[in-house]
């Protein structure tokens, strides 16, 4: 098998191999909207979750290189399904529907939350859950549920602010102080906050080593 470090010229760290695996081939292989579409669990898996419209897909696409790995849409709330994208072979991506979207109607809601706990209730390869939250609007109810849901699963999680080239000064200090709050509270949330954009999107290679080291490079 030819390594990272091989494809490097055994350059070997985490940063060039962070790199390597995110410039790999990616391919979308299982949209699931019912526990049975849900794929094997046999690769190491990060989900990504959030409000309806926070830029999971377009985080998904930066991550990758790519403009339309996932769809990336101005009509929230249209995606009830779990998207997995295999990346090289060695990670498997998983965009969550999202949540918070006011006009969903009660059933959907069901449904989202019945979808997403069968997924989380037993997937022992999800090494990690990103719960993305807009950096201008700050923590919401919907996403201190969605903390709390994964702390009982004993899921790691961790926060990413997106849209931080959207975001005042004022605004990127209060949703990071909000995030320090819930870090500090929540057990199963790593106190490590990330920011992303897709617009500056130097930050995004601390996101993909530490990626890459759960994918085991
Ligand atoms: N300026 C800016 N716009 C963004 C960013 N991320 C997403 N968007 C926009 O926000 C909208 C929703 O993004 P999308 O990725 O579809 O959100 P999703 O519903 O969470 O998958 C789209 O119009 C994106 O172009 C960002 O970092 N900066
Ligand atoms: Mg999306």
């Amino acid at each position: 098998m030819v390594t990272a470090a091989d494809a490097e010229g055994g350059d070997d760290t985490i940063a060039k191999r962070a790199e390597w695996l995110f410039r790999q081939e990616c391919g979308f292989v299982a949209g699931a909207a019912e526990a049975a579409r849900l794929p094997e669990p046999v690769l190491p898996e990060v989900a990504f979750v959030g409000r309806s419209n926070v830029g999971k897909s377009t985080l998904i696409n930066a991550l990758t290189y790519r403009k339309k790995l996932a769809r990336t849409s101005n009509t929230p709330g249209r995606t009830q399904q779990i998207n997995f994208f295999d990346l090289g072979g060695r990670l498997m991506l998983v965009d969550l529907p999202g949540y918070g979207y006011a006009k969903v109607s009660r059933s959907d809601t069901e449904s989202w939350g019945r979808l997403i706990d069968v997924y989380l209730s037993d997937r022992p390869n999800l090494l990690r859950c990103f719960v993305l939250v807009d950096s201008r609007h700050g923590i919401k109810d919907t996403d201190r549920q969605m903390i709390g849901m994964l702390d009982r699963y004993h899921i790691p999680s961790q926060l990413i602010l997106t849209k931080t080239d959207k975001a005042t000064k004022a605004e990127l200090a209060g949703t990071l102080a909000a995030a320090g709050d819930l870090t500090a509270r929540s057990p199963y949330t790593l106190h490590e906050v990330y920011q992303a954009s897709s617009v500056y999107t130097q930050p995004l290679a601390r996101l993909r080593e530490e990626m890459a080291a759960l994918a085991g490079l």
